[in-house]
């Protein structure tokens, strides 16, 4: 029988969280690390309970224009090699865009992160979107986690206003407080082809639950970081001539293994080995 990969990971080696799934242990800061506070202690603590928090990124008009201004010069040029491409996406534009490169090496962000997870994170991927995406929900622990379980998690940054019509961010403030689902829950084999399969599972597990949904109406600049467990998707674009510019970025923290739940199972983990960014 398949088993779920992480009860069984958990089994053999342990569980950063015994109490709170999904909440990496905090204040484990090491001599000499970085002691920059930025978040006030009531968005540390909502953060804990909802799993995302909101701030000001700090980025100038000038750099948040020139992001832009990359993003358009990289969609026109179909010969500028990104590690994928399609009409709505750039996956790694950073490796050849210095203002997106910028963006995912934010300072700002890495202290906050610093902070929330008492780790220093390892930005390691950027997904740039030209529109909504309008995703299925789904938690990003499907695709990326590691061991210690949950130092994972992305920071959106809107590089334009986001209102209900161009598609912003949906996600399930608590859901990352549930279970981590992969497709040994649901007895399937752990690959791509059944991905359709794990978002019926999140469907229903947003149906049973009573889920409520918040949407990311975010102001140029915003960005909002979400704990890798928080279940969170793309909302209907309901007027099609407007575009979305954001920059997601993907951080790990150090001293972790990583791995990907949607192709491991317990006999034959597909391991990680994530360059960072910085
Ligand atoms: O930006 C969006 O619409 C969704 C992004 C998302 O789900 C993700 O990056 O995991």
């Amino acid at each position: 029988m398949l088993q779920s990969i992480k009860h069984r990971l958990r089994r053999y080696i342990g569980h950063a969280q015994p109490f709170l799934v999904a909440q990496p242990e905090f204040g484990s800061r090491r001599a000499g690390e970085s002691v920059l506070e930025p978040l006030s202690q009531e968005q540390v603590r909502s953060f804990r309970t909802r799993g995302y928090v909101v701030f000001e990124s700090g980025l100038s008009t000038a750099e948040l224009d020139a992001v832009g201004a990359e993003m358009r010069r990289i969609f026109a040029d179909p010969t500028v090699t990104v590690s994928h491409r399609d009409e709505v996406r750039l996956q790694d534009a950073w490796q050849v865009s210095d203002p997106i490169r910028s963006v995912a090496t934010s300072p700002l962000v890495r202290a906050i992160l610093q902070q929330l997870y008492g780790r220093r994170p390892m930005p390691f991927q950027t997904l740039n979107f030209r529109v909504g995406t309008q995703q299925k929900a789904h938690s990003d622990t499907i695709h990326f986690n590691s061991t210690p379980q949950s130092f994972m998690c992305g920071a959106w940054l809107a590089l334009e206003d986001v209102d209900k019509e161009n598609g912003p961010l949906v996600y399930y403030p608590g859901s990352h407080l549930l279970p981590e689902f992969d497709l040994g829950d649901i007895r399937l084999p752990a690959k791509s082809e059944y991905y359709g399969e794990y978002e019926n599972l999140v469907e229903s597990v947003v149906k049973q639950n009573g889920l409520q949904p918040e949407y990311g109406i975010l102001k140029r600049g915003q960005i909002l970081v979400w704990s890798s467990n928080l279940l969170h998707g793309g909302s209907p674009i309901t007027d099609s001539t407007r575009t979305r510019f954001s920059q997601v970025t993907h951080y790990f923290f150090e001293d972790c293994r990583y791995y990907t739940p949607m192709h491991s199972t317990i006999d034959n983990i597909e391991w990680r080995n994530p360059v960072p960014i910085v």
